[in-house]
C-alpha cells in the first residue's frame, strides 16, 4: 500500500439539522460537500477537498465514531455527549448551532410542584437517562426512568410515565400533545469533537478548520 501524502481527514455528521447547520461553517474552511445526503444513499460523502470525507452518521452514533478514530472529528449535541460521557475525545469548540433546551414537561393540568413537594415517586420516560437521573438526583426529586428512543411526547399520553424529559426549540411539539414546560434542565447546542490521537497526528491538517470553525460559530453566539 502506498502511504498517502496529505493525511485523510474524516468528518462524522448526522442528516438534517446538524448536517445542514454545518455546512456554512465547512464553507468558512473552504470546504464543500459535493453530495446531498437527503438524496444520496451513500455514508461516505466526498467534498471538494480530496483528503477531506465527511461520514453520515446517527447522531448518538458521532461521538462513538470519533472516540475510536472512524472519523477524526464530528459534530454532536451536548446532550448526545453528556450521554456518551465524552471519553477519548477532544471537545475544543462550542459551534452555537442546533440550539435547543433539555426540559421536563408534563401533560397540560397535572400539578408537577406538588406532586414534587409531596415527595411522590414520578414515573419519567426519556432519552437521556444519565443527564435525567442528574438533575433529579441534584433536585431530591424521587423518580423511575424508564428509556425510550423516540416519541416521548406520547408517554404521559397514554399513562406511561409522569412526566418527560425532552429536548425542546420552538414548543410546537409539546402544545401540540398538550404538555407544558414545568423545567428547564440545560440550554443544549452543538459542539465541534476531536479524535485526541488524530489532534496530535494531523494537527497541521486540523489546525486551519478548527480555527475557522471557531471564527465562523461566534458569528451563531
Ligand atoms: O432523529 P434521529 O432519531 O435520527 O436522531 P436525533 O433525534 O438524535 O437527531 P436529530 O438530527 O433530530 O437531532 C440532532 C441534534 O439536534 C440533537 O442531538 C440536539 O442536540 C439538536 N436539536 C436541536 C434537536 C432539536 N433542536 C429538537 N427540537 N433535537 C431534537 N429535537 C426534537 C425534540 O426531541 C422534540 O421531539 O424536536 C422536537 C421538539 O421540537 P419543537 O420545535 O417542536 O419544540
Ligand atoms: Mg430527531
Amino acid at each position: 500500500m502506498t502511504q498517502q501524502l496529505t493525511p485523510q481527514l474524516t468528518l462524522a455528521l448526522s442528516k438534517g439539522r446538524i448536517f445542514e447547520e454545518t455546512l456554512p461553517l465547512l464553507k468558512a474552511a473552504g470546504i464543500e460537500v459535493t453530495e446531498d445526503p437527503e438524496t444520496s444513499r451513500k455514508l461516505i460523502l466526498p467534498t471538494n477537498d480530496p483528503a477531506v470525507r465527511v461520514i453520515i452518521v446517527r447522531a448518538s452514533d458521532v461521538p462513538t465514531y470519533v472516540q475510536y478514530g472512524a472519523a477524526d472529528f464530528g459534530v454532536a449535541g451536548k446532550d448526545v455527549l453528556l450521554e456518551h460521557g465524552g471519553e477519548g475525545l477532544y471537545q475544543p469548540i462550542d459551534l452555537n448551532i442546533a440550539k435547543c433546551r433539555l426540559s421536563v414537561a408534563v401533560q397540560d393540568g397535572f400539578d408537577y410542584a406538588s406532586a414534587v413537594r409531596q415527595g411522590a415517586r414520578l414515573r419519567v420516560v426519556t432519552k437521556y437517562v444519565k443527564t435525567a437521573r442528574e438533575h433529579f438526583a441534584a433536585k431530591g426529586v424521587h423518580v423511575d426512568l424508564i428509556k425510550l428512543y423516540g416519541s416521548m411526547e406520547l408517554g404521559p399520553l397514554v399513562g406511561l410515565s409522569d412526566a418527560i424529559v425532552d429536548l425542546v426549540s420552538t414548543g410546537g411539539t409539546l402544545r401540540a400533545n398538550k404538555l407544558v414546560e414545568v423545567e428547564h434542565i440545560m440550554e443544549i447546542s452543538s459542539r465541534l469533537v476531536v479524535n485526541q490521537a488524530a489532534l496530535k497526528l494531523k494537527r497541521e491538517r486540523l489546525q486551519p478548520i478548527l480555527e475557522a470553525f471557531e471564527k465562523a460559530s461566534q458569528a451563531n453566539a
